[in-house]
C-alpha cells in the first residue's frame, strides 16, 4: 500500500529529474553538441606518399633560385599542377630588388577554390630556395645554392597534397593556396650583420601583401608552413604568431594534439621569426600564423640542416608531412 510519504518522495524525485533534464538542455551542452557535430565532419586522409613525391619533384628541378632556369621551370610545374586539381590559378609576376641590388624576377602563384565564397582560409609557403648555404659547417659551401627540400619544398608539397584532396571532396569554406617567391634571398650571414635586415626576407610576400591577386581580398586567417618535413620536427608556438593571432595558433595546436600529433605540435612559446607571416600581419592586417620547425637545442634555433647543403631530399620524413597535412585538413574541413 502506498503511503502519502512515498507518493511525495516519488513525485519529488520526478520533478528533480525534470529539472536536471531541463538544465542540461539549456546551458553548455548546446556548445558541446556543436563540438560533437564538428568532430563528426569527415576529414579526408592526407596522403604523405603523395606529398613526398611533390617535394621530390620540386627538388629534382635543382635549386629554385630566382633568375635561374630551374626556378622558371618549377614555377610552370606548380601552376600546372594546381590547375590540374581544378583550382582557379593566378600567377603574379613582378620585379623586386634584392639586398645587393639584383633585380629578381618573381612569381607568386595563387590557387583558389570557391573563389566567390566569403568565408575563406589562406595557406601559404615559399617555393623559392636559398642561393647560399651560408650556415653550412664547411665554409666552401657558403656560396652554393641549397636544394631546400625542407626549407621551401616541404611546405609546398603539403599544400599540393591539400589541393589534390580539395579537388576530390570540397570543404565548406573557400581555400586559397599561396606559393610565394623570393622568401629566402636575404643577405648572407656574414653581411650587414649590424643592420636590421628583416625587410630583405619575404620579398614575394611583401609584394603580394601590397597588391593581392584579387581586389579586396580577405580571409578569416592565414597559415604559413615553413620547414615542415624534417624528422621529429617540433613546432613551438612562434612569437609573432602568438602576438597577432593567438586563437588561431591554439586552435591548430589543439587539432593536432587531438588527432595524435602532440610530439609535433608543442604547447610552448618559441621565439619571434621574421617570416612571410610577419608581412601579411603587418601590411594586410590578416591574422596569420607560422607552423615552423623551431629547435631549442640546435645552434641556429632551426632544424640542424637549415641553410646547409644537407637540406636535401634525404632529410625529408613522411611522418612529419603527415602530421602537418592531416592537422591542416582537420582544421579546414571542420571550418563552417
Ligand atoms: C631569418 O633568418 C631572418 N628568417 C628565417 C626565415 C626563413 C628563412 N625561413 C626559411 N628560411
Ligand atoms: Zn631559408
Amino acid at each position: 500500500m502506498k503511503t502519502c510519504a512515498t507518493i511525495i518522495t516519488r513525485s519529488s524525485i520526478f520533478i528533480f529529474l525534470l529539472i536536471i533534464i531541463a538544465c542540461n538542455n539549456t546551458n553548455q551542452p548546446s556548445e558541446k553538441t556543436n563540438e560533437e557535430k564538428k568532430a563528426k565532419i569527415p576529414v579526408p586522409s592526407f596522403n604523405a606518399d603523395s606529398a613526398y613525391t611533390f617535394v621530390k619533384q620540386q627538388v629534382d628541378f635543382g635549386p629554385r633560385v630566382c633568375n635561374t632556369p630551374a626556378h622558371e621551370k618549377c614555377a610552370g610545374f606548380l601552376a600546372e599542377k594546381l590547375r590540374s586539381y581544378g583550382a582557379k590559378v593566378a600567377v603574379q609576376e613582378g620585379l623586386v630588388a634584392a639586398y645587393n641590388g639584383t633585380q629578381l624576377r618573381i612569381k607568386n602563384i595563387i590557387a583558389s577554390y570557391k573563389p566567390s565564397a566569403m568565408s575563406r582560409v589562406l595557406i601559404l609557403s615559399h617555393w623559392d630556395s636559398r642561393p647560399y648555404a651560408d650556415h653550412d659547417p664547411d665554409p666552401k659551401n657558403h656560396d652554393k645554392p641549397i636544394d631546400g627540400a625542407n626549407d621551401g619544398a616541404s611546405g609546398v608539397g603539403v599544400i599540393l597534397e591539400i589541393a589534390r584532396q580539395v579537388s576530390i571532396s570540397s570543404p565548406t569554406i573557400g581555400v586559397d593556396l599561396l606559393l610565394v617567391d623570393a622568401e629566402d634571398y636575404g643577405p648572407p650571414q656574414d653581411q650587414m650583420k649590424n643592420e636590421d635586415t628583416s625587410d630583405w626576407w619575404g620579398l614575394g610576400t611583401q609584394y603580394w601583401a601590397k597588391q593581392q591577386h584579387a581586389a579586396g581580398y580577405s580571409a578569416r586567417y592565414g597559415i604559413l608552413l615553413d620547414m615542415v618535413g624534417a624528422p621529429n620536427a617540433t613546432f613551438l608556438m612562434e612569437a609573432v604568431s602568438m602576438n597577432f593571432a593567438p586563437s588561431v595558433v591554439k586552435n591548430i595546436w589543439s587539432a593536432g594534439n587531438n588527432i595524435g600529433y602532440s610530439d609535433y605540435f608543442i604547447f610552448e612559446q618559441g621565439g619571434a621569426i621574421t617570416d612571410d607571416h610577419l608581412f601579411i600581419n603587418k601590411i594586410l592586417n590578416l591574422p596569420t600564423i607560422d607552423i615552423i620547425h623551431l629547435d631549442r637545442t640546435s645552434q641556429t634555433g632551426f632544424y640542424p640542416y637549415w641553410h646547409t647543403v644537407k637540406d636535401d631530399i634525404q632529410s625529408i620524413d613522411k611522418n612529419t608531412l603527415k602530421a602537418v597535412g592531416q592537422t591542416l585538413l582537420t582544421v579546414i574541413y571542420r571550418e563552417q
